[in-house]
């Protein structure tokens, strides 16, 4: 199976500051890790700040993956674009927050994004990630 774990904006600078919520490790020395968890499947990863090159990343996942893990990061609570990306493609997303959105300020409790997501997990830090990964397995198989 492929599958693409897309990243939003800042989620490239966890591990180096606010560790009390993000915990001290990087997200692409974790990702690493994760790839080899799963060493029978195919899973690329991406991170960008940009809302339209994520949208454009969607879009490209249609017809190259089986499904995607993405955790928007903060345009989980504003974007109705990316959500709409999300509805669009036809292959499942599952989205996912390393911190427990719904503990933290009121204006993260909603996401735009998981209302169109298969499936969300939140608050379990990095693990989340690999969490995703196998529910998506286990979804499609
Ligand atoms: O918990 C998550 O995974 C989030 O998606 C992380 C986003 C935040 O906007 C969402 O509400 C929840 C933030 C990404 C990382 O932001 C940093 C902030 C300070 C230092 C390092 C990263």
């Amino acid at each position: 199976m492929k599958i693409l774990v897309l990243n939003g904006p800042n989620l490239n600078l966890i591990g180096r500051r606010e560790p009390e919520i993000y915990g001290t490790q990087s997200l692409d020395e974790f990702l690493d890790i994760v790839k080899k968890r799963f060493p029978e499947h195919q899973i690329d990863t991406f991170q960008s700040n940009h809302e339209g090159v994520l949208i454009d990343k969607l879009h490209e996942a249609m017809d190259r993956y089986d499904g995607v893990v993405m955790n928007p990061g903060g345009y989980a609570h504003t974007s109705i674009a990316l959500a709409d990306a999300v509805r669009s493609i036809g292959i499942p997303v599952v989205e996912v927050h390393i911190s427990n959105i719904y503990e933290r300020e009121p204006f993260r409790h909603h996401s735009y994004t998981a209302d169109a997501a298969v499936k969300t997990i939140v608050g379990h830090g990095l693990e989340g990630y690999s969490e995703a990964i196998s529910f998506l397995l286990s979804f499609r198989a």
